[in-house]
């Protein structure tokens, strides 16, 4: 008798802030293996907050996932039974999975786990599409330089405390935006941080910032947008680069916000604000992970994971995002290792 898959599929498009009943949890049979497949057991899977975007009804850098099918995202899991000639049982792998327990595929957009000497959760997090986002969105979009001011929104998570440990590294002098004490204090204290506060018990964020940063900021790694982006442009310094990263702030909003409208900033300071995306620099994955490894293994770039149990979850613990439940990058065990 063939064994059962449970997956996670997209029941209803959301409409502002996904409810759980947007998700459903479905049983199918496994398929047999085919000549060239082999068959994967979910052990991690990510929760990332693009995933709001593929819910939605409109393509953009890739397509929407369609009602019924199973939820995107990427995952770690191990090789269990395989017809393929380059992927053997027992094989740790890490691709496009999806949000279910097992995965019969022919190898497409899996790649096997190499993570050195540190947990193959990492695949997903500081050694994988975060890390490589923090990497390319400040090192290549924001160019900081040693002395320089650089401030980061959403910098407890997991894009977000790489960029401002690179920062360090980098010489800059380095303020983080998060949304708890306890996430404020884990930024100074554990990854060296110059200095942050906690949004949601601040009033006057340009007061704030202003006094945080008393040179003005050369360097604003955006991870969220509203109001706390509207904030940082009344502070940037002349020749300032605003990296956009992502503006989890908005992804749920049912209508287009209106901002400050401070662009002219950009003028009067000839700054530049550039938008990324992770992708457009895959032709160098392989020369930034290995940094990447190089300052994990050094002490130098620190990461914490947040690890919740069960496929059935998924939902919440995705939800939690928007609620910044995490500190470093979420995931959800399916299985044991
Ligand atoms: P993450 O930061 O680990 O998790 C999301 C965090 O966002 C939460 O922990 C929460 O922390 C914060 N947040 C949620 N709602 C917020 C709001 N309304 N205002 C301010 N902060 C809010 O997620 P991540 O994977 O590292 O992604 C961070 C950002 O980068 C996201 O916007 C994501 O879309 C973007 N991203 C972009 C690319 C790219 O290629 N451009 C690639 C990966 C990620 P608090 O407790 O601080 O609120
Ligand atoms: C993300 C936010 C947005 C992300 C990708 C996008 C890979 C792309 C959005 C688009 O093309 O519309 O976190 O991560």
């Amino acid at each position: 008798m063939a064994r059962i898959n449970r997956q996670v599929t997209l029941a209803a498009r959301p409409v502002g802030r996904p409810k759980e009943s947007d998700f459903a949890l479905v049983e199918s049979p496994i398929p047999e293996l085919e000549e060239g497949q082999f068959l994967i057991r979910t052990i991690y899977l990510s929760v990332d907050p693009y995933m709001r975007g593929r819910m939605n009804d409109r393509k953009s850098y890739a397509e929407p996932v369609k009602l019924g099918e199973v939820m995107v995202g990427e995952a770690v899991g191990k090789v269990e039974a395989s017809k393929h000639p380059k992927f053997e049982v027992g094989d740790i792998v890490a691709g496009r999975i999806g949000w279910q327990e097992y995965c019969v595929t022919d190898g497409t957009e899996i790649r096997k786990v190499r993570t050195g000497g540190q947990p193959i959760s990492t695949a997903l997090g500081v050694l994988g599409m975060p890390g490589l986002t923090a990497y390319f969105g400040l090192l290549d979009i924001a160019n900081p330089q040693p002395g320089e001011t650089v401030v980061i929104s959403g910098a407890a998570g997991a894009v977000g405390s790489t960029v401002g440990q690179i920062a360090k590294i980098k010489g800059c002098r380095v303020i983080g935006i998060a949304g708890s004490d306890e996430k404020v204090a884990y930024l100074i204290d554990e990854l060296g941080f110059d200095a942050a506060f906690n949004y949601k018990t601040t009033d006057d964020y340009i007061k704030k910032l202003a006094e945080l940063c008393p040179d003005g900021i050369d360097v604003y790694f955006d991870n969220v947008g509203g109001p706390l982006t509207d904030a940082v442009f009344p502070l940037i310094n002349v020749n300032a680069r605003v990296a956009v990263c992502g503006q989890i702030a908005l992804y749920n909003s049912t209508e287009l916000e209106q901002g400050p409208r401070l662009l002219w900033k950009l003028i009067e300071k000839q700054a530049r604000m550039e938008g990324f995306l992770v992708f457009q620099f895959v032709d160098r994955f392989r020369e930034a992970m290995a940094d990447l490894a190089k300052w994990v293994d050094e002490g130098k770039i620190k990461y914490r994971e947040r690890i919740d149990d069960g496929l059935e979850n998924a939902p919440k613990i995705f939800l939690g995002l928007f609620d910044g439940v995490n500190t470093g990058k979420q995931l959800v065990r399916v299985s044991q290792e």
